[in-house]
């Protein structure tokens, strides 16, 4: 979107999971490692409003006190009550360049019921519109349920992943994309809670390839649908553990009235000393997040300068037109020359302003194309 004068970038990252996934805990954990990587690594800062910090160092705190403690429970972050929006700032230093990214949480529960009760469904409606005009999906999905739900239990797999619904935000959401083909498309597919399952983790085996493909499996009736709907749209794979030093014990299913089938799978985690968090996965996250936005900003200013080079152009000629002895005496004697002249000189500064705004977005990008991915981001078309 942009002002008359001064471009505004600003972007929607939606979040696809049902509850208990972890899609809090990844907005904590997103501004938490994005501060760190890009203070540390490149001339971009990322920054977030207040109540958007206050909330971030909730949850932070609240982790971070359980791991030093050793005491992990699937319960210990609070269900999300109502939908709220997370805003951060992504500004190349010493630059007014802000690109503004929205990232909405909300209850999954609502995700899994089409907003629970009847003085929800309204809410939900409004968070549905904001996940089909994001710019990016991510989608979390619990690991644990992939690769431990055992083979009785194996046919409530896609209820509990809440498949279906996904799969209908997403037709949408694919929709809204063809028919903005200028616009940034992607979909990441990120497991989480998946440090028992990663080699790099710090565990003993290694069952990177059969999470992937028990991910795939699973979802893939949303492949299809973004491949059919937006095939433009670019899938990534990125599995990510947000603590890294826990380690799953056991998952057991219990008895759950609201979950399908009557039961949910109870994971239970051990703390590995010292208890500090290691997380994986959230660097290549919040570059490939930064990447499709600068990119997005530098083709939107692109757009802008070409446009208002078109304009500048048209009012050049129209301050310099010759339109006979007579008529051009008038035009200097009753102002009009000069005015045009002004207009003409306002329509170019605006020009130039773009063409520098492209060429600073795209400094921008060359900075944080200099960071290498790590093995864990993949295509998955
Ligand atoms: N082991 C492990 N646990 C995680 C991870 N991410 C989240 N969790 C835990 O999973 C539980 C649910 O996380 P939340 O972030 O509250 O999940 P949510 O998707 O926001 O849930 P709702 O608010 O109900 O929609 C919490 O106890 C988290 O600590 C992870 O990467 N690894
Ligand atoms: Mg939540």
């Amino acid at each position: 979107m942009t002002d008359a004068h001064r471009p505004v970038f600003e972007y929607k990252i939606g979040l696809l999971a049902p509850s208990r996934v972890g899609k809090s805990t990844l907005i904590a954990s997103l501004l938490k490692e994005g501060q760190q990587l890009l203070n540390r690594e490149t001339s971009v800062q990322l920054t977030a409003d207040r109540p958007t910090l206050n909330r971030i160092n909730a949850t932070h705190n609240m982790v971070t006190g359980a791991l030093k403690a050793r005491v992990f429970e699937p319960g210990l972050v609070p269900s999300t009550p109502d939908p709220s929006y997370f805003r951060l700032l992504l500004e190349p230093r010493g630059q007014d360049l802000p690109i503004r990214f929205d990232i909405l949480d909300y209850p999954g529960a609502w995700l899994e019921k089409g907003g629970n009760s009847d003085q929800n469904e309204q809410k939900w409606n409004e968070c549905e519109t904001f996940l089909s005009d994001s710019s990016v999906l991510i989608v979390p999905v619990d690991s644990v349920l992939l690769m431990d739900a055992g083979d009785t239990h194996a046919h409530l797999l896609t209820a509990h992943l809440a498949v279906s619904q996904i799969e209908q935000v997403v037709q949408r959401w694919a929709k809204n994309r063809r028919e903005r083909p200028g616009e940034p498309a992607m979909v990441i597919f990120c497991p989480v809670k998946c440090e028992t399952y990663l080699s790099d983790s710090g565990s003993l085996q290694d069952h990177s390839a059969q999470l992937r493909q028990q991910l795939c499996d699973q979802f893939s009736e949303v492949l299809e649908t973004i491949r059919e709907a937006a095939p433009h749209a670019s899938v990534r794979y990125l599995p990510i553990d947000t603590f890294g030093c826990v380690e799953l014990v056991s998952a057991r299913w219990t008895p759950h009235a609201d979950s399908p089938g009557g039961v949910m799978l109870m994971p239970k985690y051990r703390v590995r000393p010292p208890g500090t968090i290691t997380r994986k996965g959230l660097d290549d996250l919040v570059s490939l997040l930064c990447r499709q936005l600068v990119e997005a900003a530098r083709l939107q200013s692109q757009r802008t300068a070409a446009v208002r080079r078109v304009t500048a152009e048209f009012s050049r000629r129209h301050a310099e037109a010759q339109e006979g002895f007579f008529r051009d005496l008038w035009l200097k004697v009753n102002g009009e020359r000069r005015r045009r002249i002004e207009a003409a000189d306002g329509d170019e500064a605006r020009y130039r302003d773009a063409e520098q705004t492209t060429r600073s977005l795209f400094d921008v990008l060359a900075t944080l194309a200099e960071r290498a991915n790590g093995a864990r981001l993949q295509h998955l078309s």
